[in-house]
């Protein structure tokens, strides 16, 4: 059973969703950037101040400050881990890479979820949050495929993706990811 994992696809294709579902079944820490970002914006911390314009606007956040939230929660005792929405960039896949060296716990599986532009926008309008606009989403969706999308044939070249078709219900991806990871 695979311990070290990782969520990729593009803004609204279900990475917190899923992770959710496995890291609750596997008692695995579910380290989300995105929702420790959101976290830090609630509680009006410094880190919160820094972060909030940058991610209404859709924007990704300095790799120095993700890095350090990755770091932090990496560091906690856990029975495995599942990354969401980290890396996003190839500069946050090296320094991932180096974190992982340290700890010596290598990634073993990358989830790739797999869904067209047009049911990322349906869905992201319908949750509705701060950065849900269809504004915002245009520029979510540029920066994933300028930004992120290498990631794909990353992670492909040292065999470690997994395509999931993210385009089906919660439940049916959820039992195909979790056949995958034996
Ligand atoms: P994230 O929090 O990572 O958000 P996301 O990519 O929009 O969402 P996700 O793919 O997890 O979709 P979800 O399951 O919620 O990032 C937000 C922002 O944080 C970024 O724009 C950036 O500013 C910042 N950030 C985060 N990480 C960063 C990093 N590493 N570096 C720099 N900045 C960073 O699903 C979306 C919706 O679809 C939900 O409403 C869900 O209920 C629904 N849904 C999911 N699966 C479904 C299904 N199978 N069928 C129907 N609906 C489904």
């Amino acid at each position: 059973m695979k311990k070290h994992l990782l969520f990729l696809g593009p803004p609204g294709a279900g990475k917190g969703t899923q992770a959710a579902l496995l890291s609750e079944a596997n008692s695995y820490l579910h380290l989300s950037t995105g929702e420790l970002l959101r976290k830090e914006i609630e509680l009006h911390t410094d880190l919160g101040r820094t972060v909030k314009d940058i991610m209404n606007k859709g924007e990704l956040v300095n790799d120095e400050l993700v890095l350090e939230i990755v770091k932090k929660n990496l560091d906690k005792v856990n029975k495995g881990w599942i990354l969401d929405g980290y890396p996003r960039n190839l500069s946050q896949v090296n320094s991932l890479n180096d974190v992982l060296l340290k700890i010596n716990q290598p990634l073993e599986i990358v989830f790739y979820l797999d869904i067209s532009d047009e049911v990322l926008v349906k869905r992201l309008i319908m949750r509705g949050r701060k950065d849900d606009n269809e504004e915002t989403i245009k520029t979510r969706l540029k920066i994933y495929k300028d930004t992120t999308e290498p990631l794909i044939e990353y992670y492909s070249n040292l065999s470690l993706l997994v395509n999931i078709n993210a385009d089906r219900d919660l439940k049916t991806i959820s039992a195909d990811i979790k056949s995958k990871m034996a």
